[in-house]
């Protein structure tokens, strides 16, 4: 199954804070969709470059539409791409945007307050959260969200969260603090590897103009 012939590439966006992040560096790159994608309520446009469509996605779809082939190459959070396995996917380039770290955090002393029993970790991070504690011989009992991880330690759904920090300011607003950094986090170029081998000239094309977009990006 292929999202597009061999003369054209479907690049898929996570929509959100890394499309906020991925429009300048497309247009530092010269890459100009039809209409803007973040006032549209379209999920595929058309661009200036012949061959190049685009679709708009949940960030964590990012993986799945790309190892499917259903796009050739795509942009999607390092954690995301953690939490998927991302096995089956290259990743040609670093865009260094939407850069946060994933981290544990609590209230204060919550890792020393559960040190004779399991620790109850919130996150929407499993498999990844599950990997950092058997890494570090630590018996956790994960507990599944979907988001606002840090309510879970103030009202005794979990002892630590797993989750993204930026500027810190979540986790101090509600009184929580950061303790041990699990990755560094950042916006990643991943494409699929058939379309890797079948399409090798224009997906190696559009990593290099990607790769100088973002360059005259963080300039
Ligand atoms: O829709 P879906 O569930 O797939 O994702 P989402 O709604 O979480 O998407 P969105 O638009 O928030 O984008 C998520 C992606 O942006 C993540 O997968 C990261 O790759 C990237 N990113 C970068 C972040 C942050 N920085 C970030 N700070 N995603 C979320 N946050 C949140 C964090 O979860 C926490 O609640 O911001 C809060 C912390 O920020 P500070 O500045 O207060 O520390
Ligand atoms: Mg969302």
């Amino acid at each position: 199954m292929n999202g597009s012939s061999d003369d054209t590439l479907t690049l898929a966006l996570s929509k959100g804070r890394i499309l906020e992040d991925t429009l300048p560096v497309l247009a530092a790159a010269g890459i100009e969709p039809e209409v803007d994608p973040e006032s549209s309520r379209k999920l595929v446009f058309e661009t200036n470059q012949p061959g190049l469509r685009l679709l708009v996605i949940r960030a964590s779809d990012v993986p799945t539409f790309v190892s499917y082939g259903a796009a050739d190459i795509g942009v999607a959070g390092k954690d995301v791409l953690i939490e998927h396995g991302g096995a089956d996917l290259y990743e040609p380039l670093d865009l260094g945007i939407a850069r946060c770290r994933l981290m544990t955090a609590g209230l204060p002393g919550a890792m020393d307050e559960a040190s004779h029993r399991p620790l109850r970790v919130a996150t929407k991070y499993v498999e990844t959260t599950r990997a950092h504690f058997a890494r570090i011989g630590r018996q956790v009992e994960i507990v599944k969200l979907y988001g606002s991880m840090e309510l879970a330690p103030l009202v005794g759904l979990a002892d630590v969260i797993v989750d993204l920090v930026d500027t810190g300011n979540t986790l101090r607003a509600n009184g929580l603090e950061p303790f041990e950094v699990i990755e560094d986090i950042s916006a990643r170029l991943v494409v699929n590897k058939a379309a890797q081998k079948m399409k090798h000239a224009a997906i190696e094309e559009l990593v290099e103009l990607f790769g100088r977009g973002a360059s005259s990006e963080a300039a």
